[in-house]
């Protein structure tokens, strides 16, 4: 859980950063899984640092990752900052290149929720460190960054924002709302996340969530794997019935996350 101070930092700044919320042990696990799993979905095409790769690691490979959506260091605090029934969406592993332009991670102001974002090696600012621009998660600056940023067109290191330093074993939680970029990270920086979103509640928020899946169920062709589904049916199968996960996927399911 959040302290007071933390949980105000996040609704204040739409960010926090979070220290070494893994033991050694555990990071030795996640970068052994890594590693595997990305050499694995990967296999038809090694990695050469000139574009992404990108894998889910919800499934039986990846068994210490595919605990974290469901461990309450990450769902404790997604639900209290977005309430019980917030939804547990996906864990990533990504071998990124190079610089990532400004955006944020939604296509509406409506939808929302926290992505923790943990980088495998050290980063700073000119070592692609998350950047974020505080409180841009909140209105009318969401909406105006929107406005401006394709106008003003500024180099990355121009808009003035917060760079995330990081070690291995810290974790940046941030609003999916927040504009958020990096700067001069090499071209094989390991980085993974754990996904929450807002159970939507008005129909406007249904609908773009509903937008959000389609999209989503897109990524993994986005990434150079066209007939891999985006999330493993195993993890779907929710074969130990963790009550949680049901409850993610009876509402996921309802907002068509899954194929028929
Ligand atoms: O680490 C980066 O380069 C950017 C990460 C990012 O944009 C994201 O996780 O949404």
């Amino acid at each position: 859980m959040l302290t007071d101070v933390q949980l105000a930092h996040f609704q204040t700044f739409g960010f926090v950063v979070l220290r070494q919320l893994f033991t050694p042990k555990e990071l030795e696990i996640i970068k052994r899984e890594f590693i595997d799993e990305l050499e694995r979905v990967y296999h038809h095409a090694p990695f050469d640092g000139t574009k992404r790769y990108y894998a889910v690691m919800l499934g039986s490979t990846t068994p210490f990752f595919a605990s974290l959506l469901e461990d309450p260091r990450f769902c404790g605090v997604a639900e209290q900052l977005y309430g019980e029934d917030t939804i547990g969406i996906a864990t990533d592993a990504n071998r990124y290149v190079g610089n990532t332009g400004w955006h944020p991670d939604t296509g509406s102001y409506e939808q929302f929720g926290v992505k923790f974002a943990f980088y495998l090696q050290p980063v700073g600012p000119d070592r692609g460190a998350l950047r974020v621009i505080p409180g841009s998660c909140k209105q009318p600056y969401f909406g105006e960054l929107r406005e401006q940023m394709k106008t003003m067109n500024l180099a990355i290191t121009d808009v003035p924002g917060h760079v995330c330093v990081s070690e291995p074993g810290d974790v940046v939680a941030f609003d999916l709302r927040t504009w958020h970029a990096s700067y001069g990270g090499s071209n094989d920086r390991w980085m993974c996340t754990c996904v929450y979103y807002n159970n939507p509640k008005t129909p406007e928020q249904e609908e773009v969530t509903r937008r959000q899946a389609v999209a989503n169920k897109n990524v993994t062709a986005h990434f150079g794997r066209p007939g891999d589904t985006w999330l493993p049916s195993e993890w779907i199968a929710n074969p130990k019935k963790s009550p949680k996960r049901q409850r993610w996927l009876d509402r996921m399911r309802e907002l068509e996350f899954f194929d028929a």
